[in-house]
């Protein structure tokens, strides 16, 4: 029979290698997400989703991790800092004629990559414990992991709906580390930090959030230019800007950004210039093009018919230089309807501006 681990010595160990694994921060959360699930209820009620169906699809596994992976009783969080260092998020974004893409998404897909550090650490569980159970998760599976993150101690979840930390602001993926080990929990983060401010609130370009800690997704740029499939209501287009994918807005302007550390990852460094990229210049990319610079990465996620989707909004939305109107005029008779009705918008957009 194995020995009965020492679990408060474990539980420092665990938080060792993870840190030795590149986790920038770990804590340990018991599986009790009460408060938290009434949240998800009313959100999901409210139709706040949008088109993500997978949000109400697992009954209440999403707010009881022992329910998803019967047997749990401890949840490891981990966070990871994603943001490359010296992006110029804000000079990008100021100039209507580049493509902003959310500087989560400019380098190699996140969730291989840290699913496999998270597994690593399981494993390097099993080498000084012998078997137990576990299932290691990064944000695909039916979990609420900012309301796990709060638990264990990792930070506060902010009116802008991210979990926030004191010393590190909010540029980092989360992850869990499932366990059967009763091991000793972290303090909860009870305090939150946000105090008087509500500087994402008022910066956000579609007005997405209902209010502190709720937003409606489906207003999101997040939303509209990652999960929608179907067409991006017209009335939020112009919104939308230059953001070709993701949206960092109320993370740029909360104050304890301040404090975010440049990730240590190379991985997540971007890839093929896509931090200081033209719309038009992207636009231009044929569909192999596509195929091969976003391999591994999470732009694929939008497949090449909304890539140029929201490409054709951003140029929309750019000033009527030549580059700009060619790129459009090249895709006028694109063979998708989709990307078809958004080209014709865009170019009625640079009509209107010149009183044509
Ligand atoms: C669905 C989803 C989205 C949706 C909806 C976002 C949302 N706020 O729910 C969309 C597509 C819009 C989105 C966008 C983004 N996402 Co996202 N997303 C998720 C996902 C899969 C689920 C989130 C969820 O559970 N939503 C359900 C609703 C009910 O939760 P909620 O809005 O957060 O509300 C919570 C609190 O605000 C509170 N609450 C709710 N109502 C009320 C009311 C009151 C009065 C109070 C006090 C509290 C309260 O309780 C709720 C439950 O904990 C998670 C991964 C995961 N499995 O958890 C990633 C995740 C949250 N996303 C992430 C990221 C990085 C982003 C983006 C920054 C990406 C980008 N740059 O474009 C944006 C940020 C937009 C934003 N401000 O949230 C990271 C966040 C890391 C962090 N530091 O928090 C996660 C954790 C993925 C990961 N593994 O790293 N996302
Ligand atoms: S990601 Fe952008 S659009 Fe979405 S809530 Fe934040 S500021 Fe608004
Ligand atoms: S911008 Fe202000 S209100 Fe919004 S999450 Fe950051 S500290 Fe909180």
């Amino acid at each position: 029979m194995p020995a009965i681990p020492d679990l408060p010595a474990l539980a420092h160990s665990i938080k060792a290698w993870g840190n030795e694994l590149g986790f920038a921060h770990v804590g340990i959360a018991g599986v009790d997400l009460a408060e938290h699930e009434q949240h998800l209820e009313r959100w999901l009620q409210a139709g706040y989703h949008g088109e993500m169906d997978y949000m109400g699809a697992h009954g209440s596994k999403r707010s009881h991790p022992d329910q998803l992976v019967p047997g749990t009783l401890r949840v490891v969080s981990l966070r990871m800092d994603y943001l490359p260092g010296d992006t110029r998020m804000a000079q990008q974004l100021a100039q209507p004629e580049k493509a902003y893409i959310s500087r989560y998404a400019l380098g190699r897909d996140y969730h291989k990559l840290v699913r496999k550090r998270v597994q690593h650490l399981a494993e390097r569980i099993q080498k000084e414990i012998g078997p137990f159970g576990f299932r290691a998760f990064v944000d695909s599976a039916p979990v609420l992991e900012k309301a796990i993150a709060e638990q264990a101690g990792l930070g506060w979840i902010g009116k802008n709906t991210l979990l926030l930390n004191r010393k590190a602001g909010s540029y980092f993926f989360l992850a869990e580390l499932f366990v059967d080990l009763p091991l000793p929990v972290d303090p909860p983060q009870v305090s939150e930090h946000c105090g008087r401010c509500s500087a994402c609130l008022d910066i956000c370009p579609t007005q997405a959030f209902v209010g502190p800690y709720v937003l409606d997704a489906r207003r999101c740029i997040s939303y509209l230019t990652i999960e929608l499939k179907s067409a991006i209501p017209e009335e939020l287009r112009a919104l939308i800007g230059n953001r070709v994918f993701g949206c960092d807005d109320c993370q740029i302007v909360c104050p304890w950004n301040r404090f975010a550390k440049p990730t240590a990852e190379n991985d997540f460094k971007p890839r093929h210039a896509l931090d200081s990229a033209g719309l038009a210049e992207l636009f231009m990319w044929d569909e192999k093009t596509f195929l091969d610079r976003t391999e591994g990465s999470p732009l694929r996620r939008a497949g090449y018919e909304r890539w140029l989707r929201n490409l054709a909004v951003g140029l929309g939305n750019a000033p009527s230089t030549i580059p700009v109107l060619e790129a459009l005029k090249a895709r006028v008779d694109y063979p998708s309807e989709l990307v078809r009705e958004h080209v014709e918008w865009a170019l009625k957009q640079h009509a209107l501006r010149s009183g044509r």
